[in-house]
């Protein structure tokens, strides 16, 4: 196996036997294999496209869900991969038959045609690695790489969208040509380095139309207190970044004495008025991902993995965890949708065999909520607030979490800013300092949580907001990006961030080892990007100090 997609990769270079996430040899080849089918739908279908012809709903989901299987901490199943992989061949088959009159030079990933049992795809699998061609150029492999991500992380939220029913032709079409670009022998550096700026505008699309598939569905999110302590009694801990799981699951467990907790990057959740109105959506338990498996270490209640980040369980609780939707690990029972619907029975019964958490604890609280209906409700104020002197800076601190012992960096930046700057945070990362306090500026606590990675929307429109309101571009605004990053979301989010102009991001805990020195270099002389130094260096720096 070669895996460099995310940033736990082995010696930061990359996952050669079994992966940091888990990732075994036969999972890995599954997915090599996939994604090399994915480049042969892609290539058909954008054929099709070009000439007008319309792909139907089902390819489109299946492009984004098959995106997203791959996609770091999602899914350990071999036999769930050798079902998409069924699926993915007869869809490229079918494609093909469509296109056969319009296609000349057909590329070798286009013409394989997958075999009958999993032994043989194992076998096949070889020539789909990432390092199979040795001739092939460092930097093409490199940005080919990166698109591929970014792909994987826009196919999680176009996912997400599409659940809830919200789609958009563009950001479907792009699935085709993106991959079909990936065994374009005619593409150079330059025309991949276009069309990855491309892709980023349309990953822009993307998170929008899952902003607006969110908040359509259960309204604005409004700042809220949230639990962060243990109630007695049954509970279910949904994790992952499924607002539709939480809800069907809010449905089903009312009025039955169980309480619902988030955990993850589920927590903003409780923000939104549909969600809040549930009373039993209690609070919120636990850390980051990366510490479910200390946390969910013989836990008296039941935990639902509607999403990534899933790490391979401890014995302790595999007979309380369960999957759902695009999530899979060998062993763990999965709740699957029939005709649009859920049944989470099972997962409710053994919450109440469970029994749960025997007493209450001590209450505290933190508070969530400000995504940018929130924030700008208030940009007047904003602006004055800046204007007076009462803030100074504002820095986005957020992005993905992991294990690395450099991620302190992040909380120590946090607690050092100076008392008249805001911090805007969002995804996982904030589990480094959101149960610290910051204090207050005027009315507006100084961490403001905007939301999940998939809410990096809200942050876009804000800044974008703020620029507009000081008349001035976003780089010329009082702030700074300070970004962790860990697998794919954050990939496809920092090229939407590059695609908008934006300069000056400090980006760690260590840059990609997917990204070329010649690649890298490109990044830093057209956008600024800088590796994460120190907290008291980069604050200096930032403030000119
Ligand atoms: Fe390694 Fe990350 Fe790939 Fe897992 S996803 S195999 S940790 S590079
Ligand atoms: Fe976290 Fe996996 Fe990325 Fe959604 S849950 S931000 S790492």
């Amino acid at each position: 196996m070669f895996c460099y997609q995310c940033e736990q990769t082995i010696g930061g270079k990359g996952c050669t036997k079994l992966g940091n996430c888990s990732k075994d040899p036969e999972v890995a080849a599954l997915q090599d294999l996939l994604i090399y089918l994915l480049k042969g739908i892609g290539f058909y279908g954008q054929k099709l496209i070009e000439k007008g012809m319309v792909i139907d709903d089902e390819t489109h989901k299946f492009m984004m869900d098959a995106s997203f299987s791959t996609l770091t901490n999602v899914n350990f199943d071999s036999e769930r991969f050798v079902e998409y992989l069924r699926t993915a061949d007869k869809i490229k088959e079918e494609l093909k038959t469509k296109a056969k009159d319009i296609c000349n030079e057909v590329p070798e990933a286009a013409e394989y045609k997958l075999p009958a049992t999993k032994e043989e795809m194992l076998r096949d699998a070889v020539k789909a690695g990432i390092m199979y061609d040795q001739t092939l150029d460092a930097n093409i492999r490199s940005l080919r790489e990166m698109l591929i991500y970014g792909m994987k992380g826009m196919g999680a939220y176009a996912h997400h969208a599409h659940v809830l029913g919200f789609n958009d032709v563009e950001v479907n079409n792009f699935f085709y040509k993106g991959f079909a670009a990936t065994i374009d022998k005619k593409l150079g550096v330059d025309d991949l380095l276009a069309l990855i700026m491309e892709f980023g505008q349309v990953n822009l699309k993307c998170m929008e139309l899952l902003d607006k598939a969110n908040t359509s569905s259960y309204g604005n999110p409004v700042p809220t207190e949230v639990l962060i302590t243990m109630k007695k009694g049954p509970f279910i801990v949904v994790s992952g970044h499924d607002l539709k799981d939480l809800k069907e699951l809010l449905e089903q467990t009312e009025g039955k004495g169980i309480n619902i907790y988030t955990h993850g990057e589920m927590l903003p959740a409780h923000g939104y008025p549909e969600l809040k109105k549930y009373k039993h959506l209690i609070g919120n338990f636990g850390g980051a991902w990366q510490d479910q498996q200390k946390e969910f270490d013989g836990l008296p209640g039941c935990i639902l993995m509607t999403t990534n980040c899933l790490m391979k369980p401890r014995d302790s609780y595999t007979d309380r965890l369960f999957t759902t939707s695009i999530v899979g690990c060998p062993g763990i029972s999965h709740i699957k949708e029939v005709n649009g619907k859920k049944d989470f029975s099972l997962i409710i019964n053994k919450a109440l065999q469970l029994g749960g958490w025997p007493e209450d604890e001590q209450e505290k609280k933190i508070i969530v909520g400000f995504g940018h209906n929130a924030v700008l409700s208030n940009a007047g104020k904003i602006v004055e607030a800046v204007k007076n002197g009462a803030i100074k800076h504002f820095f986005l601190v957020g992005g993905c979490d992991g294990a690395r012992p450099g991620r302190n960096y992040y909380t120590e930046f946090a607690q050092k800013t100076p008392p008249d700057t805001l911090i805007l945070t969002l995804a996982c990362g904030k589990y480094r300092f959101n149960k610290m306090d910051f204090g207050k500026i005027g009315e507006f606590p100084r961490l403001l949580d905007v939301g999940q990675c998939n809410d990096s929307y809200s942050a876009i429109k804000i800044a974008l907001a703020l620029a507009e309101a000081f008349n001035c571009g976003v780089n010329d605004l009082p702030l700074s990006l300070i970004l962790s990053w860990y697998e794919q979301k954050a990939v496809c989010i920092l090229i939407t961030l590059l695609s908008l102009g934006i300069k000056n991001i400090y980006l760690g805990p260590s840059l990609p080892a997917f990204i070329s020195p010649d690649v890298l270099q490109v990044l830093i002389d057209k956008f600024n990007i800088k590796p994460i130094s120190t907290p008291e260096d980069d604050l200096k720096v930032i403030l000119g100090q």
